[in-house]
């Protein structure tokens, strides 16, 4: 075993001294942030988020505000899905690509204001990008990073868990819509979201120094539905078909190849960055999409580092960039990121460690 050392480099998350706490045992990086990842027993905690109710620290989802005159004009050179129609208080899934149409970023986007929006990113430095757009296209708009940490409470009780904290009314809050609201003095904002498919909310704390409260706040709330210490589960993802950006895409990968082109709109502006190669990827049809991989064997092999290729007819077709042990499929699952002339029900087989595995493609989600 080994600790972090810490450097001021480091950003610790506000919830970093509760999640030590409650026993965390391993952890990655994200956003150059460390990010917990188990508390020691990841079965016992794919089921409290699949039966019960989960809380996760997720402060390396970081924010990139946009403030001013021009913050919505911004928001939609990023982003080539069409912002006209989004509301105050609404959030929005969005697929950030460069010129080229790659695939660099794949944030939730929240409208706070007119002139204010929160850009909740993935793993990638959006703060840099978005900072030198708005300088070279000459735009009122200041971009950094606000005081703003999100809890996610994530499974099928957390809906009791958020309600029994701040009321009813967040029954009523629609799917990645937000509110803006307070604690016992902590200011936060709500939201309907979270990277798991079993319903939940992500509280967005708004006062780092508040980090350890919040944290109690909802563990004590939660005790009558269990809940109990998680983090993002890579095996319930992957079952959901949500997507991981920068695990499950490379930097040639473009946003149809990955099941993100409903949210690429082609209509958007044309001084949208990446939609003139967005338009011509999709006229000439994408070369690869991405698919769902059952693979032969009943003893977990879970994906370690680096894509494993995988061939078809002795020839490599693509790559299966994850793969985790589903508990509800009882077994091996993955992605494959494979040539769109390869469709589901053909014969493939993974190279792995251990020799090639014959697995069965299938449409994706999973479950
Ligand atoms: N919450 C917040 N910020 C985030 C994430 C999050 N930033 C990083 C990362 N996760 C961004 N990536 C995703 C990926 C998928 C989804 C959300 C964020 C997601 N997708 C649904 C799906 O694909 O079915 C719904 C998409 C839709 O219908 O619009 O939820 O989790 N704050």
């Amino acid at each position: 075993m080994f600790t972090v050392h810490p450097t001021a480099r480091l950003r610790p998350s506000p919830f970093y001294e509760a999640t030590l706490a409650e026993g965390l045992q391993t952890a990655s990086v994200y956003n150059r942030m460390i990010m917990p990842a188990s508390y020691g027993d990841r079965e016992a905690e794919y089921w409290r988020l699949i039966n019960g109710v989960s809380m996760w620290d997720v402060a390396v989802e970081r924010q990139v505000q946009l403030t001013g005159p021009d913050a919505g004009r911004l928001a939609q050179i990023l982003s080539p899905r069409d912002l006209s129609k989004c509301k105050v208080g609404q959030g929005k899934y969005v697929a950030l690509c460069n010129h080229d149409g790659v695939l660099i970023n794949d944030p939730i986007l929240l409208k706070l204001d007119e002139d204010r929006y929160w850009f909740s990113i993935a793993d990638s430095d959006i703060w840099f990008w978005a900072r030198a757009i708005g300088a070279e296209r000459g735009l009122r708009v200041k971009v950094e990073e606000p005081d703003v940490s999100p809890l996610a409470v994530q499974g099928p009780k957390a809906e009791d868990v958020v309600a029994s904290i701040f009321g009813d009314w967040v029954r009523g809050v629609k799917y990645f819509w937000f509110r803006e609201t307070e604690i016992e003095g902590i200011p936060v904002a709500v939201q309907r979201s979270g990277w798991s498919k079993q319903g939940g909310f992500e509280i967005y704390l708004k006062d780092r120094s508040k980090g350890t409260q919040l944290w109690n706040i909802v563990r004590e709330a939660g005790q009558p539905w269990g809940i109990g210490p998680g983090a993002p589960t890579s095996a319930e993802r992957t079952e959901s078909g949500l997507v991981s950006c920068g695990g499950d895409t490379d930097d040639t990968t473009n946003p149809f190849e990955v099941r993100l082109g409903k949210y690429v709109d082609l209509d958007v502006p044309d001084d949208t960055i990446g939609i003139q190669a967005l338009r011509r990827i999709a006229a000439d049809g994408p070369r690869r999409h991405q698919l769902g991989l059952v693979l032969e064997g009943n003893r977990p092999d879970p994906l370690k580092f680096a894509w494993e290729d995988i061939r078809s007819g002795g020839r490599k077709v693509g790559d299966m960039t994850n793969c985790v042990w589903s508990p509800r499929m009882q077994a091996n699952i993955g992605y494959a990121l494979i040539s769109s002339a390869i469709t589901p029900g053909m014969p493939v087989e993974v190279m792995r460690a251990g020799g090639a595995v014959k697995a069965r493609l299938v449409e994706l989600p999973f479950l």
